[in-house]
């Protein structure tokens, strides 16, 4: 029982790495720990919803069953209105953001993005999805509503940054810009417990993750470097392996403990790539960064980008530094679309 270090310990331990918090992240962070293990709950639960119609049927408080992602959203929401670090939220489930206009809220400091389950269409067919939670200081003066320009700062200006995996087991893996740590969910204990502490991604891989699907409509620089891929056996002869599960937290998770490389580039149906900037690609680039890889739109660092829109989409390249620096190459050398 004493080699167990706590989700909860750990932030407190590591207080003094962001001293200008005094705190106040700390609690932010709890408040994201408890509606990881409320959904963590509900999605365990939801493979009997169409044995127990426990969903889209009246609960005992007599409450409309909700659809997850809408569950889940409602539930971060909620867990993050109620403590007094955070004056309001952006979510890919909100047209706008959503301001907290409570008195506890006022002159709270922090305002949060998420994407509260991404992936969510993967949960019929029980594969793994997750939540992304993006953490920014206002720029807007405390005590006032937040404004736009409180949630559209570019991803360098993160404070923190996280998932939560709801997978074979579920996990919390974040970062305070100290590191990137991995928190493994006992539900024996109720308990997000140290697992990977200080997770470094491996500069190389072999794995790449894609939807190739859409290859006729990759730009020509993505189309060479998948080729690159299938075609160059490496000298220690182990061939490249195409992993996609379709679930951008699991894909992500896999290749920053392997080594490897998620890809989604401009497409058909997405010209500007299908990610979401704000709550999917800069939380990702942060973790991805502060584990030792690298973050990119395929022509520069994806967190420099000065975001305009709440929920405006990036093309996408994430993973192993030379993965991702072998991509732009191509990219750089045959930008054309095809
Ligand atoms: P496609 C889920 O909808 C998501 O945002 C990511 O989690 C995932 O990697 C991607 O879209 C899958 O998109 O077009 O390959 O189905």
């Amino acid at each position: 029982m004493s080699d167990i270090r706590t989700l909860g310990e750990f932030i407190v331990e590591k207080q003094h790495d962001f001293p200008h918090a005094s705190g106040e992240l700390s609690s932010l962070l709890s408040s994201i720990k408890l509606a990881a293990k409320i959904v963590n709950r509900e999605i365990n639960k939801a493979g009997l919803a169409d044995i127990t119609g426990s969903f889209g049927d009246e609960n005992v408080q007599g409450e409309e069953q909700q659809k997850l992602d809408v569950y889940a959203n409602d539930k971060f929401k909620a867990a993050l209105e109620a403590r007094d670090q955070v004056c309001g939220v952006a979510s890919e489930e909100e047209d706008e953001a959503v301001t907290f206009n409570r008195e506890l809220n006022r002159n709270a400091k922090y305002v949060v993005l998420m994407d509260p389950l991404d992936g969510s269409s993967n949960i019929d067919v029980n594969v793994s999805v997750g939540t992304i939670f993006s953490i920014y200081r206002r720029v807007s003066p405390v005590g006032t509503p937040p404004t736009q320009e409180d949630f559209l700062q570019p991803g360098s200006q993160q404070v923190a940054a996280g998932y939560i995996i709801y997978g074979s087991s579920t996990m919390l893996v974040y970062t305070t810009g100290n590191g990137v740590h991995g928190f493994t969910y006992d539900p024996s204990l109720g308990l997000f417990c140290l697992s990977h502490e200080n997770l470094q991604t491996p500069e190389d891989g072999r794995i790449y993750s894609i939807n190739e699907g859409n290859y006729f409509r990759f730009p020509m620089g993505v189309k060479k470097y998948i080729k690159y891929c299938q075609e160059n056996v490496p000298e220690d002869d182990r061939p490249y392996t195409s992993r996609y599960i379709g679930s951008l937290v699991s894909d992500f998770h896999r290749n920053l403990l392997k080594g490897g490389i998620y890809l989604y580039p401009s497409t058909a149906t997405h010209p500007t790539g299908k990610l979401r900037l704000l709550y999917e690609c800069n939380p990702m680039a942060f973790l991805i960064e502060q584990a030792g890889g690298k973050a990119s739109d395929g022509v520069g660092r994806i967190m420099d980008i000065k975001p305009t829109e709440l929920h405006q989409r990036a093309p996408f390249f994430v993973g192993s530094t030379n993965m991702v620096e072998k991509v732009e190459a191509f990219l750089a050398e045959f930008p054309e679309q095809d």
